[in-house]
């Protein structure tokens, strides 16, 4: 069995981790004094999004260099540091790579300003006129996906910020450079790879008008895709290694065949169905509750299409672009903890690789930030203009970005309740929330019921399981609104886990008889013989021989 099936592994958004030299900016020795706390969680890997040089318009997600560390997070000696220390807990690191666009910094991009012809072709520039751009793609930032260069009489395409310029991999000088960085990094001793927005990088042959849509339906999953990522993963010589993709707006039919072993493209898929659920017709900046109906159907979706057709998913709630789940999905005041740990065991039990995001291990909520200017954010900025020339009231637009802002998972680590919240010595970039003085990584390690407790014995069990690991999945009680639960099957092994979804108690059809089982974890105390209902936001895992 492949290693990543029993691994859990731990996402770092750097900037926000530790601070180690006061300058209210995280960075990479910071990570390096906390791999103890990390090692502690049980995790195998440990995934960085991106401490390379750049401009840090998207925080990194514009890279300048490949090969070179942002002297803001750090040297390559403590780089090299942090992968010979966390290999020495048994930690292996694994890089962010972004694939699909540099940074206009980059000596590629500057040279193609250039008029170089060479590098010109290292990205997707199209001849035209001033005011009339190629087609009428918008970029997922808000605002058109092409940006003129009056110099050279081209649009470059961009599917994010304007300082980041999509990369041609039609080009193969382009693909062969890319693959150079991953051997780059192998070298380095790093032991895998998440590849940002990976698949987006096959763009269509000819650049039409979308009627229908913002363009995506073009370049998602686009022609040439698999052949890219099979010679990616084979000629770099990557192929033992971990790997994750990102994939936006993707289909279950593309993450399988992005993740079955037979096609070696990649390990697991990263897709982000789950997280629409509270997008009114689809739309990120309209709020809405959850639809718990849709989330469970989601779920039952994918891990079972996927398990039919030998794909693997990677399981998460949180990450550096999503609100924090405890405040999205869960109760962040009255069920604070129980919820926080229902969500956490709801895809812990699932067929997949688990991530935990940073923080979400304490449990950590959305800021409630106040103003437009506690927000950084080049997403939220842009859009907080866009929403109000659309007709949002200021008020309504900062209400969008309290609940749906990328910030909201980027608020410092809380490592315990001074001032800073331990992250530094001095004001952070980005605002500590108020709930640092309870919601931290030093108080709940006095606290044998806390979150952080409760994730590090989900860690644990998955280790110590196979069924866990590699169990066969089926869900139970489909009909039942709110309840989302499942077994796991492995020769004569039976897992069910029971999750409340909600903040009001859901009855189930019949009692389940708790005899023969073994109760693994949960978020109340120990069922009795029969459990007839679960309580707000309860979980429960239960397990025979
Ligand atoms: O994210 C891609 C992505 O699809 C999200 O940023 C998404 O567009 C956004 O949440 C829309 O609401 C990856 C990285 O994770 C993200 O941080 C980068 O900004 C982005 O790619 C560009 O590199
Ligand atoms: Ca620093």
């Amino acid at each position: 069995m492949e290693n990543f099936k029993k691994s859990t592994i731990y996402q770092i958004y750097p900037k926000s981790f530790c601070d180690s030299n006061g300058d209210g900016i995280g960075d990479i020795p910071g990570i390096i004094s906390k791999l103890d706390y990390i090692k502690s969680l049980g995790v195998d890997y440990i995934w960085s999004t991106p401490f390379f040089t750049s401009p840090l318009k998207d925080n990194g997600y514009d890279v300048a260099d490949y090969r070179e560390i942002n002297p803001i997070f750090g040297t390559m000696g403590d780089v090299e540091e942090l992968i010979a220390e966390a290999g020495k807990r048994g930690i292996g690191l694994m890089l962010d790579m972004v694939f699909n666009h540099t940074s206009t910094q980059h000596k590629w991009f500057q040279k193609a300003l250039g008029g170089d012809r060479e590098y010109l072709d290292y990205y997707i520039f199209r001849d035209g006129a001033e005011g009339a751009p190629p087609t009428n793609w918008q970029s997922k930032f808000g605002g058109s996906a092409w940006e003129y260069v009056p110099g050279l009489g081209k649009w470059y395409l961009h599917l994010f910020d304007r300082t980041q310029a999509d990369l041609n991999w039609e080009n193969p000088k382009v693909r062969e450079e890319l693959r150079d960085v991953l051997r780059f990094w192998k070298n380095k001793g790093v032991k895998g790879f998440r590849f940002d927005v990976v698949n987006l990088i096959s763009k269509p042959g000819l650049f039409e008008d979308d009627m229908q849509g913002d363009g995506r339906r073009f370049y998602t999953d686009g022609p040439r895709v698999h052949e890219f990522l099979k010679e990616l993963v084979r000629d770099s010589g990557i192929a033992p290694m971990v790997t994750v993709g990102e994939m936006s707006s993707t289909s279950l039919e593309n993450c399988v065949r992005y993740s079955n072993p037979a096609e070696r493209e990649l390990s697991m898929c990263f897709h982000f169905h789950h997280l629409k659920v509270d997008y009114r017709d689809g739309e990120k900046w309209e709020l809405m509750p959850p639809d718990y109906g849709k989330l469970k159907r989601h779920f039952e979706e994918w891990q079972t299409g996927m398990q039919q057709q030998g794909g693997w998913s990677a399981l998460f709630w949180c990450n550096h672009d999503q609100p924090r789940a405890v405040s999205r999905f869960g109760d962040d005041k009255a069920y604070w903890k129980e919820s926080a740990k229902m969500l956490a065991t709801s895809i812990h039990m699932m067929r997949g690789t688990p991530y935990i995001y940073q923080g979400e291990e304490l449990g950590m909520a959305n800021p409630a930030y106040k103003e437009i200017s506690d927000y950084r954010d080049v997403e939220s900025i842009n859009y907080y203009g866009i929403m109000q020339k659309a007709g949002k009231t200021q008020e309504e637009a900062l209400e969008t970005l309290r609940q749906r802002s990328r910030d909201n998972g980027r608020t410092p680590m809380q490592w315990d309740a001074g001032e800073y919240a331990g992250f530094s010595a001095s004001r952070p970039w980005l605002a500590i929330p108020e709930n640092h003085a309870y919601i931290n990584a030093e108080a709940e390690e006095q606290d044998a019921d806390s979150v952080l407790a409760y994730y590090r014995k989900l860690v644990a069990l998955r280790k110590e399981y196979p069924v866990i690991q590699e169990g066969a999945i089926e869900f139970l009680y489909r009909e039942v609104p709110g309840l989302l639960a499942y077994q796991r099957l492995l020769g004569e092994e039976r897992l069910l886990a029971l999750n409340n979804l909600t903040g009001e108690p859901v009855r189930l059809p019949e009692p389940i008889g708790c005899r023969g089982f073994q109760r693994l974890i949960g978020n109340y105390g120990e069922p009795g013989e029969l459990i007839g209902e679960l309580r707000a936001y309860e979980s429960i895992v239960l397990w025979k021989p």
